[in-house]
Order: structure tokens, then C-alpha cells, then sequence
């Protein structure tokens, strides 16, 4: 001992951020086929026929349906994915993003 240690300083250090998280969203519409949602959720979102099938009916009745949350990019990424695979097919079919509060 030197008799000059200080004591660490009260923490001014800020924490590090938690990444903020995207919402992808489902919505309904009145023209894309259930099975062809159903298909694009197990293609996109690696969901299993279950899990798909439960989300499309979820938006079917209620509007809209949060699929999964993911970082910004990779949530912008599907979203687009999906929403082409529709658009390929010629369906409205459509998948948004929304920041995570
Ligand atoms: N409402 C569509 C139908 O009756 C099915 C559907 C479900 C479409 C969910 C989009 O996000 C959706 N054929």
C-alpha cells in the first residue's frame, strides 16, 4: 500500500447499449391465398407448418400478426423477402418493420 490508491471512480462509464430490436409484421389482406402465407412464413422465417399456420391466422382474424424480432437490417431483409415472394406470385401480400419500444 502506498497510501495514494484511489477508489474506483462512481461508474461513469455508460453501459453498453442493448441492440435495438425490429418488429416484422404481418398483415392481412383479402386476396393472398392462407396456404401460400402459410408457405412464405416456413420459407422466411424457418418456421415450422405449425407455427406458420398460427401466425397467418393470427393476421387473418386480428390484422395484423408480429412474426419474429430481429436486428434492424436482418427484420428489413425479411420483411423484403417475403413481401417479393408475394409479389412474384402477383398477391398483395405484405410484411413491415416497426422498432421494438
Ligand atoms: N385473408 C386471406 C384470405 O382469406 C389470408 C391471409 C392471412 C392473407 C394472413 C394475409 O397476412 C395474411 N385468403
Amino acid at each position: 500500500m502506498t497510501g495514494t490508491e484511489t477508489l474506483p471512480k462512481a461508474s461513469t462509464k455508460p453501459k453498453p447499449e442493448r441492440p435495438k430490436l425490429w418488429k416484422v409484421i404481418l398483415l392481412n389482406d383479402d386476396y393472398t391465398p392462407r396456404d401460400f402465407v402459410t408457405a412464405v412464413l416456413m420459407a422466411v422465417f424457418r418456421m415450422t407448418e405449425a407455427q406458420a399456420g398460427g401466425v397467418m391466422l393470427t393476421a387473418h382474424k386480428k390484422g395484423a400478426c408480429v412474426v419474429a424480432v430481429y436486428t434492424k437490417e436482418v427484420a428489413e431483409t425479411k420483411a423484403n423477402d417475403a413481401t417479393d415472394y408475394g409479389r412474384q406470385y402477383g398477391y398483395p401480400l405484405a410484411f413491415t418493420t416497426e422498432r421494438e419500444e
